[in-house]
């Protein structure tokens, strides 16, 4: 028993927004049907090829447990099959440009008509208001959504971050907003719209950087480095390099090794209930009792010359054995780990994290596995599916049609070359 057994999702999702939060569904035992232009598909299973004739990574990792169907949508039996499939499905997912659904003739009004239980979830770069009809792409979510002016150093422009916040940042905030819909609808048998702007996502990602907005109304921001440092603050939450975003102050030293590893480095944080132990470790402990350093708020202005000397010490030590002594004192410490770092990683590996599926065009590749855990609902990564490989099986299985129905279906060309993606 999967926790989501039962529920269908019709998936009209492309690129890596809409696809991480229909991933995520079929993890939980949703059953995932996307929906693909014949003979195209979604447009990242040729994009970024390493594989020559084979999908891209960039589709098969953010694909797993679907299926597959090729259909036109705008073609008139093709807007038939769409019309069996949201009368089937319980949500509809989607991330096109904005209008593209209406375009094709499937307004929301429409939708309720058709299935009234429906859930309409949509992915869009902003909400209503005057960007609402852009188009818009991971990093001009991060931007907009105020990452981009808090991350990199004071001295530099903004930055981006490698982690897609405003694509799978956003279908994860979506797939909690289906998840609820669905949770509403079991009591009032009622669909609704669930809509995940990027913007809107970024910016809850980037809460504390909004409390510290505020906060500078009542002054310098003690606990960037700025503040040591002695440069004002503007008007708006500046970038704060390496600085933690909470109380604790924290920063990335240098390791044993970082003139050749460009990841020899660890993220050390002074916590305060362990400001002692900080100070026995690195070989400071005449720092326990001197004056200027007796409270966290004395620490603030000397938080360059206490990393400084802490990276005196860090710089001895691989990142591993900084976590190897920091650890057992509660010091909270972490390794910058490389992405190679990861995949070969023996405990995610046990923990289904990180994982290896068999592909029948590409052969074995390594993909991140589900991330959020439940323990009456384990998840089995399989494969994404070739471009229309479930188009038969679903029209016949899942939507009744007959053979001569189906003849004509395949006949009218509104769901491609059924016979070439049986035999891939
Ligand atoms: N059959 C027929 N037509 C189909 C189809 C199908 N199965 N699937 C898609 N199409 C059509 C759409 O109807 C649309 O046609 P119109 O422009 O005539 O209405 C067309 O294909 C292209 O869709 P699109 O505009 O969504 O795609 P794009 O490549 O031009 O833009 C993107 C991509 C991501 C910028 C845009 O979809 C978008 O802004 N989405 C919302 C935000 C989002 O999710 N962004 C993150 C994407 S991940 O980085």
């Amino acid at each position: 028993m999967k926790a989501l057994e039962g529920v269908k999702i019709l998936d009209f999702t492309h690129v890596q927004s809409g696809p991480t939060c229909t991933q995520l569904l079929a993890w939980f035992g949703a059953d995932v049907i996307k929906v693909e232009r014949p003979g195209v598909g979604d447009a990242t299973r040729k994009q970024l090829v390493d594989v020559p004739g084979a999908d891209s990574l960039y589709f098969t990792m953010l694909n797993h447990n679907k299926r597959s169907i090729e259909l036109n949508s705008k073609n008139e039996t093709g807007k038939e099959v769409l019309t069996r499939l949201i009368e089937t499905c319980d949500v509809m997912v989607e991330n096109f440009a904005p209008g593209a659904l209406d375009r094709m003739g499937f307004t929301w009004e429409r939708i309720q008509e058709i299935n009234p239980k429906m859930i309409l979830a949509s992915v869009k770069g902003f909400g209503p208001g005057k960007y609402e009809d852009c188009k818009v792409y991971e990093n001009v979510a991060q931007c907009a959504g105020g990452a981009a002016s808090t991350t990199g150093f004071l001295d530099g422009p903004p930055l981006v971050t490698g982690a897609q916040i405003g694509d799978s940042g956003t279908g994860l905030h979506l797939a909690l907003g289906i998840v609820t819909a669905l949770y509403q609808a079991a009591k009032t048998g009622k669909g609704q719209k669930v809509l995940a702007p990027m913007q809107d996502g970024v910016i809850n990602l980037c809460r504390v950087k909004l409390r510290d907005q505020q906060r500078l109304k009542a002054g310098p921001l003690k606990e960037y480095s700025q503040y040591g440092e002695g440069i004002e603050f503007g008007d708006a939450t500046p970038r704060a390099g390496n600085d933690s975003g909470g109380g604790q102050p924290g920063r990335i030293l240098k390791c044993k090794g970082w003139h050749d590893d460009p990841n020899a480095y660890t993220y050390f944080i002074t916590q305060a209930a362990v400001w002692d132990k900080i100070c026995d470790v690195i070989g400071e402990p005449g720092w326990k009792t001197a004056e200027e350093f007796a409270t966290p708020e004395k620490r603030l202005p000397h938080l360059d010359a206490i990393f400084a000397r802490i990276e005196d010490w860090t710089m001895t030590k691989s990142k591993y054995e900084v976590m190897e002594i920091c650890n057992p004192l509660n010091i909270p410490v972490g390794p910058i780990l490389s992405t190679k770092e990861i995949m070969e990683d023996e405990g995610l590996r046990k923990t289904g994290t990180i994982v290896e599926v068999e592909h029948p065009e590409r052969g074995t590749y390594v993909s991140v596995g589900c991330p959020i855990k439940l323990s009456e609902s384990p998840v089995e990564v399989t494969r994404s599916p070739l471009l229309g490989e479930h188009t038969v099986e679903i029209l016949s299985e899942v939507l009744g049609y007959d053979g001569e129905e189906l003849a004509k279906v395949v006949e009218s060309g509104a769901v491609g070359d059924v016979n070439k993606a049986a035999a891939e």
